[in-house]
């Protein structure tokens, strides 16, 4: 294979731990190849002071061990157009089936295009001819058309980190012909779960008369496309050194003692509404309604790290999240007891496995989600000789591999209620079965079998001429 090189809008070092286990993958990918990541710095740029002409974004290249890290700066018009705009107010709410919080403003269109155009400019004069390009996530979709029309013959790769929504969902989207046309430019793209690459499929079939080929392939726009679902994994690993650590293991021990008479239920996200924040709130207030047994014992520890506070619909769902807390704690708690700690922060990544392997039952309940690292990272902090149990949303991209979870409609309040009261209940030995299964599966297909396994596919795609 070629030199690798990385395209996200945002970039990690791979070298800091914190960077987390897609950022550990990648950056072993890059390091065997030496390769380069490119994306945007984080900052935006100062203004051209005014009179004179705008200032040219320059690209910042910094070297992390053998990989590159290439990173431009974006203006706030652009940032505010291509990043707040159309990646997190039209394309995150639409993929994720939210066609009611989009907020379809044209000019964040033509933002996103001119960012995608610019990220295309920069990054060029970077490549070498046999250069592998692997271009990550919904805000990046036009830049292998952009690459393309600036005479790009490189072998492209696209991943998409969230849902892929049902075609017609899609075609709501207002210009969503010109992302159609886009994603042809790519040789691969990647989907989370067979669902999503289901939608894709009859998407690419009914909208852009794409004509299927056999083995994954579709001809369209003059180009072919194979689209393959290759479900992304955690750094197993990573995960089970960081449960050994001190941190890790005095929060366990901290925590086990806080709360010896207690059974604790766990849910970690970003505060965003994909999630199903709301309804797992609920469906845990009518666990203490119907089973009042739980009452001065089960205590729901839910983290919801802030996230993208900038748009309105974040604040939105904060407020709601904080109003059924109150109620919950009001209507419920007693002086010794608390049903919900509600913790609106991150918490430190090396406390989550401690966290984790406290818990009796994590609940991983998101109306839509990509795949949800947070629902393998629970499975791989368990103790193997006393797990506890994992109660997932059918909508995770993860229910596809874990089918041993207790699989839940997160709509379905009463019926999410009913299998918290399972997982509560359930005996060592189902626990200790379903666990192994779980565990099994989410090493075998961990985050570096997710990237060896793109990249292969990426390199089998016949060329077109
Ligand atoms: C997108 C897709 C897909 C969360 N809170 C804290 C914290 N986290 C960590 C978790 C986990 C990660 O963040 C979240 O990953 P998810 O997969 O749950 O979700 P998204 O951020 O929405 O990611 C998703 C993913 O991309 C990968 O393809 O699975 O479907 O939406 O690792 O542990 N980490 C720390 N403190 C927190 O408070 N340190």
């Amino acid at each position: 294979m070629g030199r690798l090189v990385v395209v996200s809008n945002r970039l990690a070092d791979p070298r800091k731990p914190a960077a987390g286990g897609l950022a550990v993958a990648l950056g072993e990918a890059l390091n065997n190849t030496g390769g380069l990541w490119f994306g945007w710095s984080g900052h935006i740029a100062e203004p051209a002071p005014e009179g004179s002409a705008p200032n040219e974004a320059q690209t910042h290249v910094q070297q992390a061990g053998d990989v590159k890290l290439a990173t431009i700066d974006l203006s706030r018009a652009d940032y505010d157009a291509y990043y707040l705009g159309y990646a997190n107010r039209v394309l995150w709410p639409v993929f994720h089936y939210r066609l009611d919080l989009a907020d379809f403003n044209p000019n964040y269109l033509s933002g996103y295009q001119r960012v995608n155009r610019l990220f295309a400019q920069k990054l060029m004069p970077l490549l070498n001819d046999d250069d592998v390009v692997w271009v990550h996530d919904y805000h990046l979709i036009p830049l292998a058309a952009e690459l393309r029309a600036l005479g790009s013959r490189h072998r492209i790769g696209f991943f998409l980190h969230i849902p892929f929504p049902p075609p017609l969902v899609m075609a709501a989207l207002p210009g969503h012909e010109v992302m159609l046309r886009a994603l042809f430019a790519y040789d691969l793209v990647g989907l989370q779960s067979e669902a999503d690459l289901a939608h894709f499929s009859r998407y690419v079939q009914n909208e852009g008369g794409a004509r299927p080929l056999g083995d994954d392939l579709y001809l369209a726009f003059n180009r072919t496309l194979r689209a393959r679902a290759v479900p992304i994994g955690i750094d197993v690993g990573e995960f089970e050194r960081l449960a050994q650590s001190r941190d890790s293991r005095e929060t366990f021990e901290h925590m086990r003692q806080e709360y010896a008479q207690r059974r604790l239920l766990l849910g970690v996200d970003r505060l965003d509404y994909s999630k199903g924040l709301p309804q797992r709130i609920r469906a845990f207030k009518e666990l203490l309604v119907n089973y009042p047994e739980h009452r001065k014992s089960a205590t729901l520890i839910q983290i919801a790290s802030p996230s993208r506070e900038d748009v309105d619909a974040y604040t939105d769902i904060r407020r709601e999240l904080e109003g059924l807390c109150g109620e919950i704690n009001g209507d419920y708690g007693e002086l010794d007891w608390m049903p919900v700690r509600y913790i609106h922060r991150t918490v430190a990544r090396k406390r989550l496995p401690g966290l984790c392997r406290v818990s009796s039952v994590a609940l991983v309940t998101p109306l839509r989600d990509g795949m949800n690292l947070v629902a393998k990272e629970y499975v791989a902090a368990q103790d193997p000789a006393d797990p506890g149990v994992l109660v997932l949303s059918r909508f995770a991209g993860a229910a596809e591999q874990l089918r041993d979870a207790l699989l839940v409609n997160p709509y379905d309040i009463q019926g999410t209620a009913q299998a918290i009261q399972r997982a509560l209940q359930m005996s060592h030995e189902e626990r200790c079965n379903r666990h192994a299964v779980l565990l099994d599966n989410v090493r075998k297909y961990d985050v570096h079998w997710w990237c060896t396994t793109f990249l292969q596919y990426l390199q089998e795609v016949p060329r077109h001429a």
